[in-house]
């Protein structure tokens, strides 16, 4: 457990490491030190929100992501900080080192992270004018963590959202779609079991609207599974959703 952890912690290292500013000029080093000092303290916050998920502290994660906001950490790395960490979680889980209570009070300390900082990717979206299309996405079991930023992404990019939950079922995604009009399906499947339900969603929309695209992630997924259960898009995070979506709906620049 604790070799886990610190494979967190180095990982935040590096990217410190990475970001380390050069400098040529005078005035240049001024502002840049500035920055650094902040980015500092974001990296040590950022690393003690992905030790309060493993460990399942909620105030420690909910102090840690305000601190990172303050100290500069954009929404975005919060939210690549609680996701990796969250697949962290998992491997503890399938190492039998965490048991599933214990999955879902982390799932349950990364969503109020996650609550402080999605809301801020979405800034200004809805003075951006008309809707790019509406995209009605849903979970095929209980995972909705990854659904939710993507949705979020989507929605700071345009998009309207329609949100069918959590445990999809072709009856459901069938209803939904005769009753709705949307432009795109998008479906979050992160457990192999799941994988034959997406099909069989995916078969019946086809079936009732032909020409409704249908992209798909989450971890049970990748390209060649997603063309399997045909799938018109597979994408690996919620910047590819976007890149996806606004391809299908000919989004120009
Ligand atoms: C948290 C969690 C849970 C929580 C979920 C809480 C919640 N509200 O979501 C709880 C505790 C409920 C849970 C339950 C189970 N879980 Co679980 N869970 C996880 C865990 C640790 C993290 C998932 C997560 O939120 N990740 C963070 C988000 C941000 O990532 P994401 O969902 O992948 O989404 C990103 C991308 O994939 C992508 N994406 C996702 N969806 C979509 C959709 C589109 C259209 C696009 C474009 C992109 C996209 O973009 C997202 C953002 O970057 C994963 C581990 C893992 N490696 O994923 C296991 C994991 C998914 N669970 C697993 C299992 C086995 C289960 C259980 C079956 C365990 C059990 N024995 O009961 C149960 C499910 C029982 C049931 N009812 O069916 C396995 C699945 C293995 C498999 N091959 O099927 C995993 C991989 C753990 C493991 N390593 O064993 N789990």
């Amino acid at each position: 457990m604790e070799e886990c952890i610190e494979n967190v912690f180095n990982f935040s290292c590096l990217y410190v490491e990475r970001h380390n500013v050069k400098d040529h000029t005078g005035r240049e080093i001024v502002g840049k030190l500035e920055r650094s000092e902040g980015e500092r303290l974001s990296q040590e916050s950022l690393k003690r929100l992905k030790e309060a998920v493993v460990k399942q502290e909620l105030n420690v994660a909910t102090e840690a992501t305000a601190a990172c906001l303050r100290e500069g950490a954009s929404p975005k790395e919060v939210i690549d900080a609680v996701s990796e960490t969250l697949k962290v979680v998992g491997d503890l889980f399938e190492c039998g080192e965490l048991f599933l209570p214990e999955v879902m009070r982390a799932a349950n300390v990364a969503k109020v992270s996650l609550n402080m900082v999605l809301p801020l990717i979405g800034k200004g979206a809805a003075a951006r004018g008309p809707s790019k299309g509406r995209i009605a996405i849903g979970s095929l079991g209980p995972h909705d963590i990854g659904k939710t930023i993507v949705a979020s992404a989507l929605m700071a990019n345009g998009f309207d959202i329609a949100d069918m939950g959590i445990n999809l079922n072709p009856e459901k995604a069938e209803k939904f779609l005769q009753e709705n009009t949307v432009d795109i399906l998008a479906l979050s499947v992160l457990l192999t079991s799941d994988v034959d339900k997406a099909a069989e969603v995916i078969r019946r929309t086809k079936r009732l609207k032909g020409s409704l695209k249908v992209m798909v992630g989450g971890v049970a997924m990748n390209e060649a599974v997603a063309k399997r259960i045909g799938s018109d898009a597979y994408g690996r995070d919620a910047t590819e959703g976007v890149r996806i979506a606004r391809e299908i709906m000919g989004v120009k620049k």
